[in-house]
């Protein structure tokens, strides 16, 4: 049975939002032929993972969305690979910055997404919504936690989108809707 979790963080870097927890309140007001649910994850190199396993565990979705804000992007974009690599510009919400490292020592340099990034792709075009394909989520809490999911959780597909600074978000909201939709 299709059951997606779609994932977003706390606010971080000063802003009071962040676009990608709005989105959940969005997605919370529409209703999908599908259960999906949602989570609020902290922008914590240690908590984020946890909180993320704690919902796949509550949930046992079939498949994984998560998403984050990237303020300097100017489309929606959907995160290939996520690297064993952080070095994080800024501190966490904990006042943490792992720099310059591996995430694991001894695990492979990237993990692919396990979702469809094409199909993905075709969706959010078909419903107007200006996206890329990214093959770099970053090196900060983002790829992160990508990285983390796609070693832990090998049997539950599932990728990250990261979505672009914007005054108005609903056209963005609108290609993730639609990428609910496909998987
Ligand atoms: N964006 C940051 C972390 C939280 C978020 O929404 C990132 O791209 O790593």
């Amino acid at each position: 049975m299709k059951k997606v979790l779609v994932t977003g963080f706390e606010p971080f870097d000063g802003d009071e939002l962040n676009p990608s927890s709005v989105l959940l309140d969005w997605l919370k007001e529409r209703t999908f032929d599908f259960e999906v649910y949602t989570a609020v994850l902290p922008v914590s190199f240690t908590s984020a993972s946890e909180k993320l396993n704690a919902a796949i565990e509550k949930y046992n979705p079939s498949h994984v969305l998560l998403t984050g804000f990237a303020k300097n992007r100017t489309e929606l974009t959907i995160e290939r690979i996520g690297i064993n690599w952080v070095d994080a510009r800024i501190p966490d919400n904990d006042g943490y910055a792992l720099k310059s490292q591996k995430i694991f020592q001894n695990s492979p340099d990237g993990l692919f997404s396990t979702l469809p990034i094409d199909q993905i792709l075709n969706a959010a075009n078909n419903a107007k919504c200006p996206t890329k394909i990214s093959t770099s989520a970053g090196e900060y809490v983002c790829n992160h936690l990508l990285y983390t999911y796609l070693l832990h959780h090998k049997k539950v597909p599932g990728t990250f989108l990261h979505i672009p600074g914007a005054d108005c978000h609903e056209i963005f909201f609108q290609g993730i809707g639609a990428i609910i939709n496909c998987l």
